[in-house]
């Protein structure tokens, strides 16, 4: 109890100070990811770096496996089928996969795969090449925003949208 009283005032305090902060740089971002049914099974966080943005993924309730998992070009998760979450974050218009023969390639959002284990857990930590969190085509905070999609199967790596990795089973819209 007596650390708690002790960290509220703090908590508004830093509260407080958040909105002057936001306006020149956002230090971090997350997302709460569902699944189909709108059960919240994860989350995603996110923290720029010097040559993108880092994302790191822990997530539970997925079948064994690999999963292809992208930033899509939308900020909005209606499930079941996600379609809301639209194409892929691409702010450079390159083919889709570290693999796809066509040039260039891979693009922004190609977070290649995430594999889940026995238990049905996932825990990864990735970068989105290229990405920032500030302003511009290439920030995850464009107009509309973006979203983590995962998918039901594998990604290929070099197909052409979306490296044919099947239905959108989960997604988290991400958030500052
Ligand atoms: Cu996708």
């Amino acid at each position: 109890m007596r650390s708690k009283s002790l960290t509220f005032p703090l908590l508004i305090l830093s509260l407080a100070a958040i909105p002057l902060a936001a306006q020149t740089a956002v230090k971090s971002a997350h997302g709460d990811i569902s699944n189909a049914q709108g059960t919240k099974i994860g989350i995603a966080k996110f923290t720029p770096t010097a040559n993108g943005v880092k994302v790191t993924v822990n997530v539970s309730q997925l079948t064994p496996g690999e999963h292809g998992i992208h930033i899509h070009n939308v900020g909005k998760c209606e499930g079941p089928a996600f379609t809301s979450a639209g194409g892929h974050f691409n702010p450079s218009s390159a083919h889709h996969g570290a693999n796809n023969a066509e040039s260039p390639h891979p693009h922004a959002g190609d977070l290649g795969n995430l594999t889940v284990g026995q238990n049905g857990k996932a825990k990864a930590t990735i970068t989105i090449e290229g990405a920032t969190m500030g302003d511009g085509a290439n920030s995850l905070f464009h107009d509309g925003g973006t979203s983590l999609v995962i998918h039901a199967k594998a990604d290929d790596l070099k197909s052409d949208p979306s490296g044919n990795s099947g239905d959108r089973i989960a997604c988290a819209v991400i958030e500052k």
